[in-house]
């Protein structure tokens, strides 16, 4: 079936369009009529065979996917039609962004009515089913439409979009078309609402525009969470106005002594808004009381002793404790956590609390009940590694689980309370654990972790006595005492992330390694296209191109 392209305004369409304030005039597109070579041929194929033309490429897997046959081509002189919202607006933008780059195509953004050959955002028209974060896709010869109920759903419909666009379409340089997207409708939503990543920027310190790259990268994967890990022995790095030592001495290092670097708040903040404009909420950790070297160097007074330990380079941990008994230590945290809780819209402030071995159970138990008081007093709610379930968690803090097995009674206890689990079982989620023994990067202390180990457990039944309603989700994180730059970050991130964020996203009825694995796969010329470096798993089959 052969056809003319989608009609373009008819010459001298009096289409005036500036944005923000969104002044629009459009007048109504004139839609020369489509003709088809073989129209027959356009009738709606719902057979399964066109059905796996749309959903045999995307991660994370939809609720459902229906292909109708039609094809839907951008023409360069197609734009994207936003309804009136500054928020649609802004997606609009963002995907017009990726889309100038690689077409080379205008793809004017503007509010108003979607005409033929058009890409249209609409904060309406979604069924109440696909909830906060998730749209509807339509495809059809003639326009594709995503529509979603709150601007994080248009945005997800987005990420899908591109997914079914060519890979070359997250190109940074103009490629050759045609830019196909298959016909069908695309209905979807999240499984769980927290789908997450940390980047530990203590043991190795990353820029704003590395965090930014990052981000970038998770919202490809609607991951919705970026856990920044910014305190511990080797370097504390957000500039912190009540105590500037943290910053200015704590995070002058690094693993292997280099010169290590900190956020300034405005850093911090720059960084916060860019999650924000990729529907990314960012949670700040400070590690508490174990893992503060780096503080405890940064001032004599923190110490039991009155004496500031040297800083720290190495790679062992459970050394280090604040002083429970010091007033001092309260004070510190209560300033610390007030500034940092000033800069975080986010509900979440993480407050660490693993590996303490260098602190009584009862002090941790004490210090524990204290931390938690102060966060909450802040106005946020705590976010702790499992280990806090060994003090008395409040009603509302959530236990990140990160251990390599499948049982934790403590934790188990509380769940039984109501504590909700934040999943990060080290053995399936840690992103700083080898590939294979042949990994350069990485550790091995919770096991090697390919696609398939990333891949094979369920979020929802894996942990005895935690079932799906006490998991709020998932997060991978990624440790840095071996990651060093960006391109040690995409080598251990991918393939291994994405499986993680399907975990989190998709519904666990689509759960099947051999679909997974062929979708991962179409993942990679997209990959390639963006410069990531990623890891060639052996148990995927990578097509040419990637
Ligand atoms: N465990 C430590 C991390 C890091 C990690 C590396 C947690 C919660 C091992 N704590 O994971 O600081 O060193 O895999």
């Amino acid at each position: 079936m052969s056809r003319t392209p989608s009609p373009t305004p008819a010459p001298g369409s009096p289409t005036v369009r500036r944005r923000g304030p969104r002044l629009v005039l459009v007048a109504a597109l004139t839609a020369a009529s489509l003709v088809w070579a073989g129209a027959a041929s356009a009738l709606p194929d719902t057979t399964a065979t066109a059905a796996a033309a749309t959903t045999d490429v995307l991660v994370p897997a939809p609720v459902s996917s229906v292909a109708n046959g039609a094809t839907y081509t951008l023409a360069s002189a197609a734009g994207i039609a936003t309804d009136a919202s500054p928020e649609a607006g802004a997606i609009g933008d963002y995907l017009a962004g990726v889309l100038r780059a690689s077409t080379g195509f205008a793809v004017p953004v503007s509010a108003g009515a979607a005409g033929n050959g058009s890409i249209a955002l609409q904060l309406s028209g979604a069924p109440g089913s696909v909830g906060d974060e998730g749209y509807l896709l339509t495809t059809t010869a003639t326009g594709v439409v995503v529509q979603a109920n709150r601007p994080a759903g248009l945005f997800h419909g987005v990420q899908t979009l591109l997914q079914l666009l060519p890979p070359r379409v997250m190109s940074g340089t103009v490629q050759p078309g045609p830019w196909t997207v298959p016909g069908g409708t695309v209905t979807d939503y999240p499984r769980f609402t927290h789908r997450g990543a940390m980047l530990d920027v203590a043991r190795h310190f990353f820029t704003v525009a590395q965090v930014k790259r990052y981000i970038d990268q998770l919202a490809l994967y609607k991951v919705n969470q970026l856990h920044l890990h910014l305190s511990d022995d080797q370097g504390w790095r957000i500039a912190i106005n009540s105590w500037p030592n943290l910053a200015a001495y704590g995070g002058g290092t690094a693993v292997g002594g280099g010169p290590g670097g900190y956020y300034t708040q405005a850093d911090y903040s720059a960084i916060v808004a860019y999650a924000a404009s990729r529907y990314i909420t960012l949670i700040p950790e400070i590690d508490l009381p174990g893992h503060t070297n780096a503080a405890l160097a940064s001032y004599a007074e923190l110490n039991c002793s009155g004496v500031a330990p040297p800083r720290y380079t190495g790679t062992n941990v459970g050394f280090s404790s604040l002083c429970v008994p010091l007033e001092v230590t309260y004070t510190f945290i209560d300033q610390v956590i007030g500034e940092l809780a000033a800069l975080t819209p986010g509900q979440y402030i993480h407050i660490g609390g693993d590996e303490a071995s260098s602190t009584t159970a009862a002090d941790y138990a004490t210090f524990i009940g204290w931390a938690q008081q102060i966060v909450a007093a802040h106005g946020k709610t705590v976010i702790g590694w499992h280990e806090v379930t060994h003090a008395t968690p409040l009603p509302t803090t959530v236990a990140q689980y990160w251990g390599p097995t499948t049982s934790d009674a403590a934790l188990a206890a509380a769940v039984a309370k109501g504590t909700k689990v934040l999943m990060s079982p080290a053995n399936k989620t840690y992103l700083d654990m080898k590939y294979t023994r042949r990994t350069k990067l990485g550790q091995t202390w919770a096991g090697l972790i390919d696609v398939d180990t990333a891949y094979g457990w369920n979020p929802g039944a894996y942990l005895a006595g935690v079932g799906e309603s006490s998991v709020l989700g998932v997060e991978a994180p990624l440790w840095t005492e071996t990651v060093v730059t960006s391109a040690d970050i995409d080598y251990l991130t991918f393939p291994r992330l994405p499986a993680i964020a399907e975990l989190g996203w998709s519904p666990w009825s689509t759960h099947n390694v051999t679909a997974f694995h062929q979708r991962l796969g179409a993942q990679g010329p997209r990959w390639k296209a963006m410069g990531i470096g990623y890891y060639r798993s052996t148990q995927v089959t990578w097509p040419t191109g990637s």
